[in-house]
Formats: structure tokens, C-alpha cells, sequence
């Protein structure tokens, strides 16, 4: 059977959701999804004008059989009417008394087997899994789809074994993708409007995306059942604002060569656009940050409070998140200003500083990864590996330290990540490898005075940004632009006579910026011949 899994609504019938609502009506209205009068329609018309819910699922765990039967028959008239599913959560008698299509079943719920033998061939059977083998296994079994989560903590389901995040779906989604088994899949748990687009984005396995998304709250709960519906499903059609400038893998540009000759029209650009840098940065950094915008060209603005972040991601820029001296306030303001930028497609860093430090910076990443998206993420050796959640890593302070990984090493971890958050990845050190999980250079250019003062990585960070207000569509390639520029600046000026140490060297940096950026303006690019830059083949 073709089953539409893409909006799959998992009913919940406690008071504080329903709110004296009848679950019949609800449900109805979700399929609609906002047209009315469809009822009418013959029924194979009438699935191709559902534009709402595309199978629903009957979950009641504590109402007595009579009642479960009522409800599932009233909720069968229905979705018969649209020719969608219904499949009846954990009761394979409430499923067969009123002819369900299918059933779903947890870890802990009747075996799978028995669950067909009862059913038939037909049946849809869906298991609830939170780890590769379950799915494995599940797949194995034959079930036609699985429901993958608990993706976000849910105050809906409050027992969930494990919260794994769109990293955790994508680990299940590889794993299925190498099977001969055909199964299906949703996420669920904690899935709304805010994170739908990004949810589907992020969790897709190279060969395997979800087939579709599974809620509870955002329909039941939503004030006006037909139009959360009906949003969600428009959201699930669209790629998210911040995937729509990328240019399609086919087309990016592979060769580092070819991309450093492309990068002076970047600059030049910078110097023509004065694109909006939002900088969202530590206490120590943030003369320094708006200095070193200023002197490539963008428009720094250091804006802490989060309120601001919905005017300011309409003004085409970009966000640097750089949680060096993160607080309580600052944890809630970085995602006010990261659900703002996802919103309007506005490139977004995290400087995820001292990640490895504390219990508190620990647990600001993974909120913060779980909020929203992250075009780039870039970090010391350590940083990187806190947010990989590699190891037991102990930072010490903030500053960085390098660890005893061959390059080849450090290539692959930055890949890895890059890969898990389908983004641009960039660990820096004294090497820098930057990856967007296809394509990992590493750039040995900088000087020895950039580890000698403080909030060199930050100010890095703030100009990646600004290049990437520009160069939207090859994320890397900004990124790679903003480092060469940063780092032949910082050697230009470690080789000046005046600069004698780490204090005369900040100024001379900020002018050799300022000067390679207007240089370029003006067509002259030799600058760049001291790019030392190679592809890794990892
Ligand atoms: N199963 P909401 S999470 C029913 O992890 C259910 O398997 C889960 O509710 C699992 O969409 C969940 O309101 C509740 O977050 C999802």
C-alpha cells in the first residue's frame, strides 16, 4: 500500500490537550486542514483535497475498551471518508473490532509477529524506536514504518527513553537506508512549525530523508486545528529559508584553486554591500569584533538583546552566536535571535567558546543545537570534539590547546560534524580544516601573534560572518574567504618592522585587513598567492 506518512497526527485525549474539544472534530478538522465541505467528495477525490493530516494514529492509554472502540469507530468514519489511514495505537483488539488499517506498537508493547499474524499481510505496522538496533530490528521484523524519537523533549510524553535530536534520527536513517528492507519513517517529539523545515533538513541521511513528521501537541493543542495543520504541511513542502540560497551539490565548486580565484569578487562585494554583521558576542571581544568588521567592510552592530533579532534579520546580514561569557539571559536571547535568523534564511555562526569547560557551556550547545540552525560552526580542537560529544573533553578556561591528532584526524572530525549538522564545519588551530561534510581543505596560513592575543578565533568569526551576508549560495566558500583574508592580513602584519610583540601587532592587523579589503576593491588580488591551502582526502 502507498501510504502518506508526511503529516502523521498521533492523537492524545488528556483534558489540559482536548480543553472539552471532541477528539472527533479535531481530527476531522486536521485532515481537512482547513478546507470545509470536503465531505462530500467521493473518496478517492477526496484524498487528493486533503490538505492537512495525511494518516492519523488513535493513542489513548488509559480509557477502558468500550470507550476505545467508540472513539476508534467514530475516528474510522472519518478518515474513511478522506482514505487515509487510521492506525490504533498498542490494541491489536481496538484495531481489528473496528476494521483499522493498522496498529502501532513500543519497545515494550505485543511482539511484532504476533501483532502480522493477527493483522495480515495488509497491515500497516508501525514501532516506536529510538536507537539503530530497535530499528534494525524493527525493519527486520517487517514493519512497514517506524516512529523515531523521542527527536525534542515533550511535555507530551514527559517517560521518553532518549532525546536524540536530528542527529540521532540521522544515525537511524543511514542505518536503514543499508537495508534491503523496505521501511518507512517519522520523527516525533517535540516537532511544531518552529523546527519542522529544519527537522527534515538536518536528519537526512545521505541516501534516506523521513519520509514524514509525526505530532501530537502542534495539532491538538493549537488554538485553530485547521490551520496548524495546514502550516505544517506547507512548511513540510518547502525546503527551510536557510537551504534555499545553497547552490545544489552537483554544482559546487570542488577545486580549491578555482574557489580561491572566485574569492575577490566576495571582497569586492563585502567593500560595495556593507552587509549587516550581528554580533552576539562575549564581553571581551567586542571593541575588538566591531573593529575588524569595519575594516573589511560590513556593518558591525553588537547586539546582545534578543528582542532586536527579529528587525535585524530582515536587514540581510548575518549572526555570529559567540557564547564566551554566556549567562542565563544571553542562553535565552542566542535563540530568540537564532529562530529569527532561520526564519528569514540569515547565515548564523556558533563560537561555542570554552564548549568542553563547564556543565553549563555543555548544556547551552546542545539546547542551542536543538533550537535551531547553525550554518557554521567553528571551534578550537577542543570545542569541536565538546560538540561532537567525543571523548570526555576537559577544557581548561577557554584557550585553546592542541592534542596530539594528526591532521588527518582533525580533517575527519570536522567532516564528521559537518556531516551530522549538514552544515559548514571549521575547527581552528595552528592548521585550520573546514568542511561542509563533502568538500575538507586545510589552511595553514596566520601567524604566531593571532595565539598570543585575545579574541583572535572571535574576530574570526565576525569576519567568516560578514563573507557570508555575501556568498550565501557555497557556504564554504565564504568561509574559506573570510579565513584567508583574516589570516595572509595577520601575517602581512606580523612581518611589519613596527610590530614588535602581540600589542603593536592588533593595530597593525586591523590595518592590514583594511588594507587587503580595499586593495582588492580596487582589482588588486596578489595577496592571495600566499594562500596555503589543500583539499584533504578523507
Ligand atoms: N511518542 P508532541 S514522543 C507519542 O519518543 C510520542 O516515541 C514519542 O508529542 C516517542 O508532538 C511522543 O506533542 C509525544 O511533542 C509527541
Amino acid at each position: 500500500m502507498n501510504v502518506d506518512y508526511s503529516l502523521y497526527l498521533v492523537t492524545d485525549s488528556t483534558k489540559e490537550l482536548l480543553r472539552g474539544r471532541d477528539l472527533v472534530e479535531i481530527v476531522q478538522a486536521a485532515i481537512k486542514g482547513g478546507k470545509r465541505n470536503q465531505l462530500s467528495l467521493p473518496i478517492s477525490r477526496a484524498a487528493h483535497h486533503n490538505v492537512g493530516v495525511t494518516i492519523v494514529q488513535f493513542r489513548d492509554k488509559t480509557s477502558e475498551t468500550r470507550e476505545l472502540i467508540r472513539v476508534a469507530k467514530a475516528l474510522h468514519a472519518v478518515t474513511e471518508q478522506y482514505s487515509i489511514p487510521l492506525i490504533i495505537n498498542d490494541r491489536v483488539d481496538v484495531a481489528l473490532a473496528v476494521g483499522a488499517e493498522g496498529i502501532h506498537i513500543g519497545q515494550d508493547d505485543i511482539d511484532l509477529q504476533i501483532v502480522r499474524k493477527l493483522l495480515g499481510d495488509k497491515a500497516i505496522i508501525g514501532v516506536s524506536v529510538s536507537s539503530v538496533d530497535e530499528a534494525v530490528r524493527a525493519a527486520k521484523g517487517g514493519a512497514n514504518y517506524v516512529g523515531i524519537g523521542a527527536l525534542f523533549a515533550t511535555d507530551t510524553k514527559k517517560d521518553s527513553k532518549s532525546i536524540i535530536g536530528t542527529a540521532g534520527v540521522k544515525k537511524v536513517l543511514g542505518a536503514l537506508s543499508a537495508m534491503d528492507e523496505k521501511v518507512s519513517t517519522v520523527a516525533i517529539g517535540g516537532i511544531n512549525t518552529s523546527n519542522v523545515q529544519r527537522v527534515i533538513y538536518q536528519s537526512k541521511a545521505s541516501f534516506k530523508a523521513l519520509d514524514g513528521v509525526a505530532v501530537v501537541s502542534a495539532i491538538v493543542a493549537a488554538p485553530d486545528t485547521h490551520q496548524a495543520a495546514q502550516e505544517l504541511k506547507g512548511l513540510i513542502r518547502q525546503p527551510p529559508a536557510f537551504a534555499t540560497t545553497s547552490v545544489q551539490k552537483s554544482k559546487k565548486v570542488k577545486d580549491c584553486r578555482a574557489l580561491i580565484q572566485s574569492i575577490p569578487a566576495i571582497v569586492k562585494m563585502l567593500a560595495q554591500t556593507k552587509p549587516l554583521c550581528h554580533n552576539m558576542t562575549n564581553l571581551v571581544v567586542q571593541n575588538f569584533a566591531a573593529n575588524i568588521a569595519l575594516a573589511i567592510g560590513a556593518s558591525p552592530i553588537m547586539s546582545s538583546y534578543g528582542g532586536e533579532a527579529a528587525d535585524l534579520a530582515q536587514l540581510n546580514g548575518s549572526l555570529v552566536i559567540n557564547m564566551g561569557t554566556v549567562t542565563p539571559a544571553s542562553v535565552e536571547s542566542y535563540i530568540t535571535a537564532l529562530r529569527a535568523y532561520n526564519t528569514h534564511g540569515g547565515p548564523v555562526i556558533l563560537d561555542p567558546v570554552g564548549a568542553g569547560a563547564t556543565q553549563i557551556r555543555k548544556d547551552t550547545v546542545s539546547r542551542l543545537l536543538s533550537e535551531g540552525y547553525f550554518d557554521m560552526i567553528k571551534g578550537n580542537e577542543q570545542e569541536i570534539k565538546s560538540v561532537l560529544g567525543e571523548g570526555n573533553v576537559q577544557q581548561r578556561g577557554v584557550d585553546s590547546s592542541s592534542s596530539a591528532l594528526t591532521d588527518t584526524d582533525k580533517a575527519k572530525l570536522t567532516k564528521k560534524l559537518a556531516v551530522r549538522e549538514r552544515n559548514v564545519v571549521l575547527m581552528t588551530g595552528p592548521t585550520d580544516f573546514l568542511s561542509d561534510g563533502e568538500r575538507t581543505f586545510a589552511i595553514s596560513n596566520g601567524h604566531e601573534y593571532l595565539g598570543k592575543i585575545t579574541g583572535s578565533g572571535c574576530t574570526l568569526g565576525t569576519t567568516i560572518a560578514s563573507c557570508l551576508a555575501i556568498q550565501r549560495e557555497d557556504k564554504l566558500h565564504a568561509a574559506l574567504t573570510g579565513i584567508l583574508l583574516f589570516e595572509i592580513a595577520s601575517e602581512h602584519a606580523g612581518l611589519r618592522e613596527d610590530v614588535k610583540g602581540p600589542g603593536t601587532f592588533v593595530p597593525a592587523f586591523i590595518d592590514e585587513l583594511y588594507q587587503i579589503t580595499k586593495q582588492t576593491a580596487a582589482g588588486n588580488y596578489g595577496w592571495l598567492a600566499a594562500s596555503r591551502v589543500r583539499e584533504m582526502e578523507i
